[in-house]
């Protein structure tokens, strides 16, 4: 406990001297309490580093006011804007909607391939293509029926000029091999400054499919790097590696369904761990983080992974994992001009602990972390930044909403 309590200080000094530094010590304040009291479910487990769990809560002095804009929406996966202001929304049964900053909910856009809806199957993240402006292509991940099963693929379309249809529909990926179950398909989408597009995948849950989120030969646990057009980028890092998927560009995942990129390119992912090891990883080519092998937390089902061991040379340590876990949806980076003291923040939504985890990061570690949007009392699937930087979210319920966060006029 001295430790971390060590730990909270020094990352509070930190805190402070960057909000001084930029001039906006209005914008939030440190508590110096770390926001989670719970007991840790992974007793007796030591964090790697000081700050990895746990960060000193952070609150933004603004007086923040959620809206309802639109319900309805059965299980809503995620939530992507449109250059027009619009959201693309997907419901996990398999629709696509689009409903405009007031609420008015489109009818379900036409063409997209079936999807496997049970358990956590179906339609998964939306995207918008990075030539939209010229093709109006957008792009999204499902739980793809198969021959024998399922597995995640992608496939993007054009947007009819009235939005009620996808044409010209393309499978771009499919995560191989298929297999027989409805648990951790990871499902999230981003494309890169540089247009490559970021695919994250589960290793499907069961314990016999675990061992292949250390396999190059199998696509389960890990995260994708493709062109916009399914091709393989060249310098991906496995191209050159004997029988690994050339797409793969990392391994030793649980299930990652958050990716968020930075405007400078770096890849973020958030991660459904084990019962007390929900992960957010700065994401590099090639690197290996460790599932499951390694990991926080126990089995859901009780019991020591893999002994309980938590670290291991040439496996990558989370930059933060939860204790117990909020079960992590959607993230994205906040850049927007609403809240000017959020930049560089990372967002992520929070299923079982009903909220908005705001982390503040500082040279690759997490120095503050405040709930917000907690006063809806629902599961958050997904997150995003509207035009004016007001943050929108998206709640994983029967009667799902789609709810904007603004400061208070
Ligand atoms: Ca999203
Ligand atoms: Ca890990």
């Amino acid at each position: 406990m001295r430790v971390i309590a060590l730990a909270s200080t020094v990352s509070l000094m930190v805190l402070a001297a960057a909000c001084g530094a930029r001039g906006e010590s209005d914008a939030t304040t440190a508590s110096g309490a770390q926001l989670e009291t719970r007991p840790a479910n992974g007793q007796g487990q030591t964090p790697a580093f000081a700050g990895q769990t746990r960060a000193p809560g952070v609150r933004t002095e603004a007086t923040l006011v959620s809206t309802v804009v639109a319900a309805g929406l059965e299980h809503p996966w995620s939530l992507a804007l449109l250059p027009d202001g619009r959201w693309l929304v997907t419901e996990r049964p398999g629709r696509l909607r689009i409903i405009t900053a007031d609420g008015q909910k489109g009818e379900p856009v036409t063409g997209l391939p079936a999807v496997s809806a049970r358990g956590q199957g179906g339609l998964f993240e939306v995207a918008v293509g990075p030539t939209f402006a010229s093709d109006r292509l957008i792009y999204w991940a499902y739980a793809e029926p198969r021959e024998g099963g399922n597995a995640t693929a992608v496939a993007r379309g054009r947007l009819s000029d009235d939005g009620a249809k996808v044409e010209t529909v393309q499978v771009i990926f499919r995560a191989m091999p298929t297999y027989d179950v409805d648990k951790h398909f990871g499902g999230a989408l981003a494309f890169a400054p540089d247009g490559k597009l970021f695919i994250t995948l589960g290793e499907r849950s069961d314990a016999p499919m675990r061992p292949q989120a250390q396999d190059l030969g199998s696509h389960m646990g890990k995260v994708i790097r493709i062109n916009a057009d399914g091709s393989v980028p060249a310098d991906n890092p496995f191209v050159q590696t004997a029988g690994a998927r050339p797409e793969i560009w990392s391994l030793g995942h649980r299930n990652v369904q958050g990716v968020a990129i930075r405007p400078d390119g770096q890849v973020w992912t958030i991660e459904h761990g084990t019962r007390g090891g929900d992960e957010v990883n700065h994401d590099r080519a090639g690197v290996n983080y460790g599932w499951p092998i390694i990991a926080y937390g126990i089995e859901y089902a009780g019991g020591a992974i893999n002994g309980g061991i938590t670290a291991r040379d040439g496996l990558e340590q989370p930059v933060y994992y939860w204790d117990p876990v909020i079960a992590p949806g959607g993230a994205t980076f906040y850049e927007g001009a609403m809240f000017p003291g959020w930049r560089g923040n990372l967002l992520v939504a929070g299923l079982k602990e009903k909220h908005i985890a705001r982390l503040v990061l500082e040279n690759d570690r997490v120095v503050g972390e405040e709930r917000l949007l907690t006063d809806q009392g629902e599961r958050i699937r997904d997150v995003a930044v509207g035009p004016d930087g007001a943050v929108w979210a998206i709640t994983d319920e029967t009667d799902g909403k789609l709810v904007r966060l603004a400061k208070a006029p």
